[in-house]
């Protein structure tokens, strides 16, 4: 990498403290990283970047193989050898005058079975300090790959070989002389994975999953490949557990689409009436679950990041007060907004916009003359797992947690109940299948369309979607106590349009039904589309207002609603058609002669 790249110098992460230290200075003198107020925000910085570099670029995504096949429909395709020699061609010299970081790291607990070694090389240093964030770092990794190549560890990491070439540029090499700038990036922007040779090259881009490539790109993407032909499973999904009174636990493991509240939900506070009988939550995760079945017949899950990159904007002491805990300090904030005493903000986090801030281009915002966000709406914060006063105590158990229950979620102005459980495994699938949620076209008037999102995967699955479709359905042959499927929806609305389910810590009221319902301790009503809570099952104590009429609506079935539902999830179908699995067209016949 060194001879293509040609940097001026290389230098191996340590992962260390000073490490840490000596990077976050030389970013704040470069202008990359401004430091906030030590005694706020101890530890902790502000980036802006570059305003044509503040998402993850789905079109310059490529899945390259020898086959169009194997990516599939829903992904773009690439000639594996030919996309292999157009990043030769870009990476070409792409560091000159750059420092070249050599990152080893560890995506899971360093002693876990599933655990997957990577090794990336970049040339930001703003990758560098969010890596060790969000993944184990530098030297214990290192020792991990040597103690593995002498035979002092035995090499349990099935199936890749040593460990994952993750290669990463900004693109944008500096002439002798040439003045940088604060956040380099390139115009041109590829995202390519060969899940063939499992490796990764990401090229012009310095934001999030198109950079800090342990996450979407090898936890995912790479991982999904891996997973299906080693019978485990890499998911977007997070993890929480539920303890009861009398110390029970309860793990549950949920897919939701973008802009529905995964991290709130996987740092849930209970309400007064469930903290004061001795209920508690954990979280294990908020984006990524890889799951595997144990020696012990159940599911087991693991966490394989560090840290949470969250979306900021809407994130409050009264929506997440977790969220804004683990962000107290040791945390790099990404294109929020800088208040004048040197902290950040955003939309969202107070009811009264403060007098004066620098918006995250840099510009002054004021509440009157300004009439763009302070932050921008992706705005990221990327934090320390253990700083969450909830985390769970298992969370680094390289044996992971027992799931009991999967839920998949969406959000769904009509047709979607509160709550309902699949029939079975296969009936489950279906409806992680063909989950999504409403677009917001409906919001600037245009007609409401769902937008299918499978399992929240649609960007994450790295092969084909129908084969991706089959590999769950095995699973469940190999899997001897199967977590039983729910589905959720927080965001029903009335006919005022005013939302029907108070959500946030009310949700545990819901979970606390998912977790008496996988033990067997009580019954569900069967319905023609699954089987959903009756009404003296389901806790409504110390929910104000809410009565038994009030849940009838949240949990009412529309036929005609229905009926739409079930020819739009004929779309997506369609578009996968040769390699859908027969299970799903019979499940979906099912349904529909359930519904007539
Ligand atoms: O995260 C959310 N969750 C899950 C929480 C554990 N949000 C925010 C979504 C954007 C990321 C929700 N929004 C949830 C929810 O359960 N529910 C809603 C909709 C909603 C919004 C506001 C109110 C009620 C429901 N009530 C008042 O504003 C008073
Ligand atoms: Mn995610």
């Amino acid at each position: 990498m060194e001879e293509l790249c040609e940097p001026a110098a290389v230098r191996w992460c340590d992962g260390s403290q000073e490490e840490w230290a000596e990077l976050t200075s030389l970013l704040v003198e470069a202008g990359t990283l401004i430091r906030l107020n030590k005694k706020i925000r101890p530890n902790s910085f502000l980036a802006r970047s570059s305003p044509s570099d503040v998402a993850r670029v789905e079109d310059r995504t490529y899945i390259c193989t020898k086959r169009e096949d194997l990516a599939g429909p829903t992904n773009n395709w690439a000639e594996a050898t030919e996309m292999l020699e157009k990043m030769h061609e870009v990476f070409k010299g792409c560091m000159r005058g750059r420092t070249m970081y050599v990152i080893p790291f560890c995506m899971g607990p360093i002693d876990s079975p599933l655990c997957k070694i990577g090794v990336q090389v970049t040339d930001s240093a703003y990758v560098v300090v969010n890596m060790r964030i969000m993944a184990q770092m530098g030297e214990p990794v290192l020792r991990r790959l040597e103690d593995e190549k002498s035979g002092k560890a035995e090499r349990r990491r099935d199936g890749h070989t040593f460990f994952i070439p993750c290669a990463h540029s900004v693109g944008a090499p500096l002439e002798p002389g040439e003045e940088d700038v604060a956040w380099p990036n390139s115009d041109e922007k590829y995202i390519c994975h060969f899940p063939e040779t499992r490796e990764v090259w990401s090229y012009g881009s310095g934001y999030g999953g198109n950079a800090l490539l342990g996450k979407k790109c090898l936890a995912l993407r790479i991982a999904s490949n891996i997973a299906r032909e080693h019978n485990w499973m890499a998911e977007h999904m997070l993890l929480l557990g539920l303890e009861s009174p009398e110390g029970e636990k309860t793990y549950i493991a949920g897919a939701f689409p973008s802009a529905c509240g995964k991290t709130n939900l996987s740092m849930l506070i209970p309400p007064d009436v469930y903290r004061k009988a001795g209920w508690k939550t954990t979280i294990i995760g908020d984006d990524i679950a890889w799951l595997w079945p144990h020696e012990d017949g159940k599911l087991h899950a693991i966490n394989p990041e560090t840290g949470y990159f969250g979306v900021a904007p809407g994130t409050n002491h009264a929506s997440n007060p977790n969220a804004m805990k683990a962000m107290e300090a040791n945390c790099i904030f990404t294109n929020v907004a800088l208040t004048d005493d040197g902290d950040v903000w955003w939309e969202g986090m107070t009811d009264e916009q403060p007098a004066h801030l620098i918006d995250w281009k840099g510009n002054d915002w004021t509440p009157e003359s300004s009439e763009t966000p302070a932050a921008h709406p992706n705005a990221r914060f990327t934090a320390p797992a253990g700083q969450c006063p909830t985390i769970d105590p298992d969370w680094q158990n390289p044996d992971g947690v027992a799931i009991s229950a999967i839920i998949f979620g969406g959000r769904r102005p009509t047709t979607m109940p509160l709550v309902y459980q699949a029939f079975n495994w296969s009936h489950g699938i279906y409806m992680g299948a063909t989950m999504g949620s409403e677009t917001t076209a409906a919001a600037i008037g245009l007609a409401r369309t769902v937008r299918r999102d499978p399992m929240a995967m649609l960007p994450f699955v790295g092969y084909n979607m129908g084969d991706y479709f089959s590999h769950w359905l095995t699973m469940g042959r190999r899997i001897k106590h199967l977590p039983r499927i729910f589905h959720v929806n927080w965001f029903r609305l009335n006919e005022e349009g005013s939302f029907l389910w108070p959500g946030f810590g009310e949700n545990m009221r819901v979970l606390d039904w998912i977790a008496a319902r996988c033990r067997g301790r009580i019954a569900g009503h069967e319905t023609r589309i699954g089987w959903t809570p009756h009404f003296e099952d389901f806790n409504t104590e110390g929910l104000d207002d809410f009565s038994e009429e009030d849940f009838e609506n949240c949990m009412a079935f529309v036929p005609d609603e229905w009926k739409a539902e079930i020819l739009s999830q004929g779309e997506l179908f369609l578009s996968l058609y040769d390699h859908l699995p027969k299970e799903l067209i019979f499940q979906r016949e099912l349904l529909a002669a359930r519904l007539s």
